[in-house]
């Protein structure tokens, strides 16, 4: 029986640490045993690869001296080899013309080089310590070599982690060769465009509708659960999932406080999904936030809202399943502004094109600590950019947000999904009031809600991130309580 039959279609490595240093503090968060592989070694110099994943195959391709180790995954093959074939003929160039959702080290014992890279986005964090006396360790995740906090020096095309002084996560589209001491140079692999295109509307649907069925079919296995909103987001993916294989999973959360299961519900009749609802309660949603960042190693509040019941969601799908979602796709359509048609959508795509590296909201340790692999086609690097270079005027058209997108679908769904307003997750499972009342209640005042969230996340994030605390041992009640009594009294 195949790997996709059985449902245990996850990547092989879905985190990693690598390093030229003896050292046992691996502390990944991905479920499952860790595994170390010998990448290079010889009587002066070696390295060690720890991978974790919920298959004991570590992802490593070798020829020769060159040995590749891929965290995720590329499209076609799926696996290191092609890296591997690209890098022996094209070296550092290889990471401009691959596509998929990856973290790559490329060890190199001829020359003793070793390379990074990200992917477009960077969807698969990456962290790179080079000790000013040489020494190379590279992680998916940054907790993971807070042992040489302080030790390393300042590389080209990284940004050093808050609170983590010498840890430097490597930026989205991005490749780092480093060798001996002083030896580090960095190519950008993607940027993001700044041109814009006019396309005839039309047509602009009928390219988007084609990019998304490319990234939804190199993406989708069997086995796989579309998380779905039923919003024009993730409805257009699993309805693009239904037409390509014929049936598709979906699974709908909702809590106490607020649900979206009507027009889910409405969605996966249409398409006849394998349909499940899950019902919880909004505290259990927030009870996430330690887990959260612990695994995103961001304290972005607002990211942290969306991605709390996601978390939560997650919880309810069974180890070894992919699972697709629609996220990300308001950050190039602009979906996310619906109260400010007083300012350029232009202007605001821009802004958020240019503030997503380092939020790591696409980070798959979300799903990776369950046994989950997760994919967003909107953030694969073809979709990405045909929808960031489409014109303002294709995304918000005729009084409709992601006008171009909704354009794109009509045909599978239902009118009332393609033109159902956005909801944003942190609205439909009342996340973000819920939380807010929390604050209220203790007597935070409304003007001040959003900056205690910020300063909650940020108290989490040095705990379980810098501190290397167990996310289980954060308790949110006393945090929340330490970080209010903090704030500054207001007349
Ligand atoms: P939203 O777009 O509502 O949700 C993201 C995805 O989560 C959906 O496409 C869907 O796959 C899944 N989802 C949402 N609600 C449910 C539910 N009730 N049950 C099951 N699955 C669900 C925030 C947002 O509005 O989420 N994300 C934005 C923008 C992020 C902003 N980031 C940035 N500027 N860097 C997004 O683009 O998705
Ligand atoms: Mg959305």
């Amino acid at each position: 029986m195949s790997a996709a039959m059985t449902g245990t279609s996850v990547p092989a490595a879905v985190a990693c640490r690598v390093s030229t240093l003896d050292t046992d503090d691996v502390a990944l968060s991905a479920q499952a045993a860790h595994d170390t592989v010998q990448l290079a070694r010889d009587a002066r110099w070696h390295l060690d690869a720890t991978v974790a994943g919920s298959s004991p195959r570590a992802a490593v391709a070798r020829d020769g001296g060159l040995a590749v180790l891929l965290v995720g995954e590329v499209p076609d093959t799926g696996g290191p080899d092609a890296v591997l074939h690209l890098f022996r003929d094209l070296g550092p160039c290889a990471f401009s013309q691959l596509s998929g959702r990856f973290a790559a080290v490329v060890v190199d014992s001829a020359d003793r080089s070793v390379t990074v890279a990200t992917d477009h986005a960077g969807t698969v964090p990456l962290h790179v310590v080079h000790t000013w006396d040489g020494h190379i360790a590279v992680a998916t995740e940054a907790k993971a070599l807070v042992r040489l906090r302080g030790r390393g020096r300042p590389l080209p095309g990284t940004q050093e982690m808050p609170g983590l002084g010498g840890v430097r996560r490597v930026r989205a589209g991005t490749c780092l060769s480093l060798a001996g001491p002083g030896q580090a140079r960095a190519r950008r692999t993607w940027v993001v465009p700044a041109h814009r295109e006019l396309v005839e509307p039309h047509l602009a649907a009928e390219q988007v509708r084609a990019v998304v069925e490319e990234a939804v079919a190199w993406q989708a296995r069997d086995g796989m659960t579309t998380v779905l909103s039923g919003g024009i987001d993730s409805s257009a993916v699993a309805a693009t999932v239904r037409s390509q294989r014929g049936s598709v999973s979906t699974v709908t959360m909702g809590t106490d406080r607020s649900d979206e299961f009507g027009p889910a519900a409405l969605v996966a009749e249409h398409l006849g999904a394998h349909h499940t609802e899950v019902s919880t309660t909004v505290a259990s949603v927030l009870a996430e936030l330690p887990i959260v960042v612990a695994l995103t190693e961001s304290a972005d509040p607002s990211v942290n809202e969306y991605l709390l019941p996601l978390a939560r969601l997650y919880r309810e799908i069974p180890a070894g399943h992919r699972v697709m979602t629609g996220y990300g796709a308001d950050i190039p359509l602009g979906g996310m502004h619906r109260g400010r048609a007083d300012l350029a959508l232009e202007e605001l795509i821009v802004e958020d094109m240019s503030s997503f590296d380092g939020l790591n909201e696409l980070s798959p340790n979300l799903g990776s600590h369950l046994g989950l692999w997760t994919s967003h086609p909107y953030w694969d690097r073809a979709v990405l950019g045909r929808l960031v270079t489409l014109a303002a005027g294709l995304k918000r058209r005729h009084g409709r947000d992601k006008w171009v997108l909704r354009e794109a679908f009509r045909d599978l769904l239902p009118e009332q999904t393609v033109l159902r307003p956005k909801l944003g997750i942190h609205e439909g499972s009342g996340t973000t009031s819920h939380w807010s009342e929390v604050l209220l209640e203790r007597g935070v005042s409304p003007a001040d809600v959003t900056a205690t969230k910020a300063r909650i996340s940020r108290a989490v994030y040095d705990r379980v991130v810098v501190d290397g605390e167990a996310p289980g041992a954060v308790d949110l009640d006393d945090l929340t309580s330490t970080v209010v009594a903090a704030e500054p009294v207001r007349a």
